[in-house]
């Protein structure tokens, strides 16, 4: 009789576990798979634009996210694409390193019909039907809101001087680098501000401390402005500066060295509020609730926008400049407190 009760049971065990394993089988297949293609790991904004998609696209949300690290490398990020193609992904979200090289693979994703998002960089493509929306920022305008910033800041303090500008770039054919630089070079060539030093520094701290050490070395007494592509390079730099024996401040006039900074991550908004960075321009990475609801457009069977930009401030600890304008449009400039910087999540 045990026996015969036992087997039942274990029968029946079985039989549980299979239920439960064919459930748990249907629910992973009922969730939608996105393969997300990240530049890396390279600076805090990049860290925070990560967990941004990793908090929007969870099972809970009914994703299941195949996340792979392309560790700042075009040619991982391109492997990376075949394998979700391969794998029959239901969409791909791509961050792309550089704008140029990827046409052949996402004109593969959409012969294989998959759907691509692209989030924060944009592509320089033949066809821009091969991807079918993008959400990031607008870096011509970060960096001319920056450029109109400096101008207005010189402007109040009446500074008549030279402006010796130190330009820090971020990865070169990177959109980011490629509309910040362009903004800076532009204003430099409008209000005659001399750029007396250019290098990229791959948007990380350690080449953006090295790259202002060659560039101090090199025109050090010349320098009063360093305008960094990202944070991460801006605190490189002001450890550069320091230990130079040169102050990173706003008092021009009187010898300090004038940084300006990208991104408004926690650290650079802390150097903004200890006055070493003169003024950060927001680059917004919580593209992720963003790229969510455009793909759940898509499952529905909807038209979505083929761009969508985020919204971006600025911040900086000096008063004198409380808004600026770029091609007639107004923008504030919000003055840093301890308590907007508790207030943000990256
Ligand atoms: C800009 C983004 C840049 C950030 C850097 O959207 O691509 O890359 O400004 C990051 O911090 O490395």
């Amino acid at each position: 009789m045990i026996a015969i009760m036992l087997a039942l049971c274990t029968g029946l065990a079985f039989c549980a576990c299979g239920a439960k394993e064919k459930e748990v089988v249907e629910k992973e297949t009922a969730l939608t798979t996105v393969g997300f293609s990240q530049i890396g790991a390279e600076s805090d904004w990049r860290l925070a634009s990560t967990s941004s998609m990793q908090a929007s696209f969870n099972a809970t949300m009914g994703y299941r996210l195949v996340y792979d690290d392309g560790q700042q490398k075009q040619e991982n990020q391109l492997k990376a694409m075949r394998e979700f193609i391969d794998s029959e992904v239901d969409y791909i979200v791509l961050d792309p390193i550089t704008e140029l090289g990827w046409d052949a693979t996402l004109m593969e994703a959409k012969e294989a019909g998959i759907p691509v998002i692209l989030v924060d960089r944009q592509v320089s493509v033949e066809d821009d039907s091969v991807y079918t929306a993008w959400v990031g920022s607008d870096f011509l305008l970060e960096g001319q809101r920056a450029c109109a910033w400096l101008e207005a800041y010189l402007s109040s303090i009446s500074y008549e001087g030279e402006v010796n500008i130190a330009h820090i770039q971020g990865t070169t054919g990177s959109s980011a680098q490629i509309g910040r630089s362009d903004a800076l070079e532009e204003a430099a060539e409008q209000m005659g501000w001399n750029i007396v030093a250019q290098e990229d520094a791959d948007f990380v701290q350690a080449k953006g401390r090295e790259v202002m050490e060659s560039m101090l070395e090199e025109c050090g007494d010349l320098i009063n402005v360093v305008y960094c592509e990202n944070d991460s390079e801006a605190l490189g730099a002001i450890e550069a500066i320091e230990n130079y024996g040169k102050t990173p401040g706003s008092n021009i006039a009187e010898g300090e060295i004038m940084v300006i900074s990208f991104d408004a991550t926690e650290d650079g908004l802390r150097q903004t509020l200890a006055g070493k960075i003169a003024l950060d321009t927001e680059c917004n990475p919580n593209y992720g609730t963003v790229a969510e609801k455009l793909i759940s457009s898509l499952k529905k069977g909807e038209i979505v926008p083929h761009e969508y930009y985020m919204e971006e401030s600025q911040f900086s600890g000096l008063s004198e400049v409380n808004t600026i304008t770029v091609d007639g449009k107004t923008y504030d400039v919000t003055m840093v407190t301890d308590a907007i910087i508790a207030g943000r999540n990256y």
